[in-house]
């Protein structure tokens, strides 16, 4: 049957190799049978530059470029956290960097997808954290400084982001309905699909009278999770992850 597949939110790590086993199986066994992969934001836990050497970012630019070679197109979405990764990756994986609000077509079905942070209006710390971190000029800074003095910079935004999240309620941290209406209303859509939010779960509400659906990807902490939409129904499945030796 033909259909598109969906992840988002691995946060892939050398810490976590129980994660990056499962990835790598699902794009050697299952991403080859869709018409399409989109990867929406978040595929590794922390992005610091295209030049950064890990044999992690190395195993998953083959694995795309195997993917897409095989007939299986991949874009890709940035996320909050790797929305640093630039041209030169992508062209090494072979993958197609899409904007951060982009409308595909699905089997007919015109379609809002992104990472879902630009959702979370109600985070005004973040929003301007995000707005900041997006600056040309100070991305262009960032690049430059040595490797070492960047992943410095990132476990300090890491530290300070996971201190006031503690202080968030849930509420605060989950996507905005108005906002969510506004962006699909603007787009022209019924259907979106987004992930950040690490909260599984297709949402059917009514957005101007008509039906509408909001398709939310899960992380893969603890389990995988996989979107898979065809032309009559739309999925949300999860992977086991097996137990690290
Ligand atoms: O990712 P998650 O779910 O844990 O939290 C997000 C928001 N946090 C982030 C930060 C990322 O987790 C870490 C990113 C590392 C990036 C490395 C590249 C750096 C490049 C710099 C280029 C110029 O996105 C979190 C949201 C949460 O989602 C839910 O939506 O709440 O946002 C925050 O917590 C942000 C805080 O509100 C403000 C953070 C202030 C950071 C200040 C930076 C000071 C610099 C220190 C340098 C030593
Ligand atoms: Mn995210």
């Amino acid at each position: 049957m033909p259909h598109t597949l969906f992840i988002a939110d691995l946060h892939l790590s050398a810490g976590r190799p129980d994660i990056t086993h499962a990835f790598l199986g699902f794009m050697e066994t299952e991403a080859p049978q869709a018409d399409a992969l989109y990867v929406l934001g978040d595929l590794f836990e922390f992005w610091i530059g295209d030049d950064e050497p890990g044999e992690l970012n190395r195993q998953v630019a083959a694995a795309f470029r195997a993917c897409s070679r095989a007939g299986t197109p991949v874009y890709y979405i940035h996320g909050n956290r790797d929305f640093m990764i630039g041209r030169r990756f992508a062209a090494e994986a072979g993958m197609i960097l899409l904007p951060e609000h982009q409308v595909i077509d699905l089997y007919g079905t015109p379609t809002l997808i992104m990472h879902g942070d630009t959702l979370c209006t109600d985070d005004a710390g973040y929003q301007r954290y995000r707005r900041i971190t997006r600056w040309r000029w100070l991305q262009w800074l960032f690049l430059r400084l040595p490797l070492k003095k960047r992943l410095g910079i990132a476990e300090g935004i890491r530290g300070k982001s996971a201190e006031s999240k503690q202080d968030k309620s849930i509420t605060i941290m989950d996507v905005n309905q108005g906002e969510v209406a506004r962006q699909m209303r603007e787009a022209g859509v019924q259907r979106l699909v987004h992930g950040h939010t690490h909260r599984p779960a297709i949402h059917d509400f009514e957005l101007d009278g008509r039906p509408a659906q909001r398709l939310v990807l899960g992380d893969w902490y603890t389990q995988g999770s996989v979107l898979r939409i065809g032309p009559d129904k739309a999925e949300l499945q999860r992977r086991e992850l097996e137990k690290s030796k």
